[in-house]
């Protein structure tokens, strides 16, 4: 399959690396990886995306500063990264020959060419492993493809953590990343902003089924009050499950003119119970946009779905 990737990569002179809306570190570190791989090729790359709102705690990562808000190549080789379908990335790729690279069991292979993998832990793992033996893996591609695992796995605790990802990161490892100042930047940066719109989550915290469920709200009162964007909110769902007895917690952020739900399960499938709310991600880590509603109505309908389908039953 790297022989076909390499034969577009032959046809195309321009490269736009595109990442999904709502951008994490996985998606972003995967991309910048990338860019540096390919302008080595010496290839012209852009790294895009569609809503703009980055995670500004990875502008550590090199080549940050070049992400841009719109594709400005007309006929380049599209790439997207950790995207499991094409409407998450927000750009109009109708007749675009696409190379998608990613991780998500929920993935609808829409691309020419899927380099689609479920067992990786990362997207940037898959990119790794996929053009290894072909491409310069340097410092700078190695550090950004290394800030992707650990924060998809949540440093190393998710349940996709193979002997294989740890082969893997110590191959980054050799290649120069530097761990120390990659810790310093992931966990002493935090905005003053996610702090305290932590805070004021942690005061919605409500439990359902015996404490089986676990909701938070973040608010449009509460976003306005703390400062705080969407990109503040990372993590904050972690601490739904941190409780013994909660099975799946659910996160719902009220954003301007939408309901975001992020769900996590500690075994239980959520990645189905996204997909029937119009959403997707992961077997334990998933979510799904919808219009705006009453939120006690959505968590009502969300836990009456958990209960249908037995999703606290099982083990
Ligand atoms: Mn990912």
């Amino acid at each position: 399959m790297v022989q076909e990737f390499k034969s577009l990569l032959e046809q195309f002179k321009k490269v736009s690396i595109v990442t999904h809306k709502n951008p994490d570190a996985d998606t972003i570190g995967t991309a910048l990886g990338l860019y540096e791989i390919l302008k080595n090729e010496k290839k012209e790359v852009e790294v895009c995306n569609a809503v703009g709102i980055l995670p500004n705690y990875l502008d550590f990562l090199p080549h940050f500063a070049k992400i841009k808000r719109q594709i400005d190549f007309d006929k380049s080789l599209i790439i997207s990264c950790d995207s499991g379908s094409i409407d998450l990335l927000g750009f109009d790729l109708s007749s675009r020959v696409i190379v998608n690279i990613d991780h998500h069991k929920s993935n609808t292979n829409y691309g020419t060419l899927n380099i689609v993998n479920e067992k990786c832990a990362s997207a940037s793992q898959v990119a790794y492993e996929f053009l290894k033996n072909d491409f310069t893996i340097t410092k700078n591609t190695a550090t950004c493809f290394y800030v992707a695992m650990v924060t998809d796995t949540q440093n190393f605790t998710t349940l996709n953590v193979t002997n294989r990802l740890f082969n893997v990161t110590s191959e980054l490892l050799s290649r120069g990343v530097n761990i120390a100042e990659v810790n310093r930047n992931l966990t002493q940066r935090k905005s003053l902003s996610s702090l305290r719109i932590l805070s004021s989550t942690l005061d919605t915290l409500e439990f359902y089924e015996d404490a089986q469920i676990a909701s938070l709200v973040a608010t449009q009162e509460s976003f306005k009050r703390t400062g705080a964007t969407v990109v503040d909110t990372v993590g904050i769902i972690d601490y739904g499950i941190a409780l013994a007895t909660v099975k799946i917690a659910i996160f719902i952020m009220e954003l301007e003119q939408s309901l975001k739900v992020s769900m996590r399960s500690n075994f239980a499938d959520v990645s189905e119970l996204a997909v029937h709310f119009g959403g997707g991600g992961h077997r334990l880590a998933s979510g799904f946009n919808i219009d705006k509603m009453d939120i006690k109505e959505l968590l009502n309908n969300i836990n009456k779905e958990i209960k249908k389908r037995g999703l606290l039953d099982e083990l």
